[in-house]
């Protein structure tokens, strides 16, 4: 790892106040949670994009159902990492840190960040396929495959965004707005492939902030990005925070 680079950057945030982050499924890796597109991306024989998807859910929400109660089951067993764990610590540190996540997980929430704005949605909700009402369900495992409303008897889908829909406007204008406003934007564990989340740091870049990539992987921004780290999120941005340590009160 570039310790000179790790310096120079501690140096930029020495003096950054607007910080916003977007993180993908790999900020979660090192909690065990299989990322999208990494070999664990499968589930029995299937690829995430042929059941996160409301043709796959017409077709079998059972199927669908059985996979999102899978993953509830390993999320629900999953803690937070050092770098979910990092990014808690310096909402506290930065006047005004944003994050927002590709991921359903809650991992970010459960490390402590607060209102963490979710592109996707999140997995332990659910929502009425008649009348929309999205409620909290930590069922595990599901006690009926697929879930029912408790006050209708519809059948509920994951309140998640599953590919070809869109998502919620006001939250993905709330994010632009975010990234477009921020001195310093983090892209953390995100292959970069998936949009409209992937034109964020785009967004951030042209509006002048400093853009940074924390991924083991090189991605479609690596090109654009000012620093881009070849590490683990759970080890860089601690060892970050660290030299931070000595530039910025907490
Ligand atoms: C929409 C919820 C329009 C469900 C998810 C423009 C160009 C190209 C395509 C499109 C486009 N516009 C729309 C599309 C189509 C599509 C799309 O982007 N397809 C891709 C596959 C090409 N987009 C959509 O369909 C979106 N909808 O645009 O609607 C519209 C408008 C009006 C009316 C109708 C329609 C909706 C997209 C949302 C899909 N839902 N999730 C669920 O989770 O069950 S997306 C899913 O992928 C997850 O949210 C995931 O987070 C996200 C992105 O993946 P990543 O997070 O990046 O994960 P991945 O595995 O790919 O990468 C992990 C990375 O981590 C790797 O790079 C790895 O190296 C790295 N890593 C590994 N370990 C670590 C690490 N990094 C750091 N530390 C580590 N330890």
């Amino acid at each position: 790892m570039d310790e000179n680079k790790i310096d120079e950057l501690a140096d930029v945030l020495g003096s950054t106040s607007r910080v916003a982050v977007l993180t993908g499924a790999g900020i979660s890796a090192e909690s065990g949670i299989p990322t999208f597109r990494g070999s664990q991306g499968l589930w029995r024989q299937f690829r995430a994009e042929e059941l996160a998807t409301p043709e796959a859910f017409e077709r079998d929400p059972k199927l669908v159902w059985e996979w999102y109660d899978w993953r509830r089951k390993l999320i629900g067993e999953a803690e937070p990492n050092a770098g979910h764990r990092t990014l808690s610590a310096w909402q506290r540190r930065f006047p005004s840190l944003s994050l927002i996540t590709q991921n359903i997980d809650g991992l970010h929430e459960l490390a402590g960040s607060r209102d963490p704005l979710e592109l996707h949605g999140n997995i332990w909700k659910t929502r009425c396929l008649r009348d929309g009402t999205v409620r909290e369900n930590r069922d595990v495992p599901l006690s009926e495959v697929p879930p029912r409303c408790p006050d209708c008897g519809e059948w509920l889908r994951p309140h998640v965004v599953w590919f070809g829909e869109p998502l919620d406007s006001r939250v993905l204008d709330e994010a632009f707005r975010l990234c477009s406003s921020c001195q310093v934007m983090f892209v953390i564990g995100t292959s970069a492939v998936v949009h409209p989340a992937a034109a964020l740091p785009l967004a951030a870049a042209e509006a002048g902030a400093v853009l940074v990539e924390v991924n083991p992987e090189p991605t479609p921004l690596t090109r654009a990005a000012d620093f881009s780290f070849r590490a683990q999120s759970g080890g860089l941005l601690p060892l970050l925070d660290r030299k931070l340590g000595t530039r910025r009160a907490p």
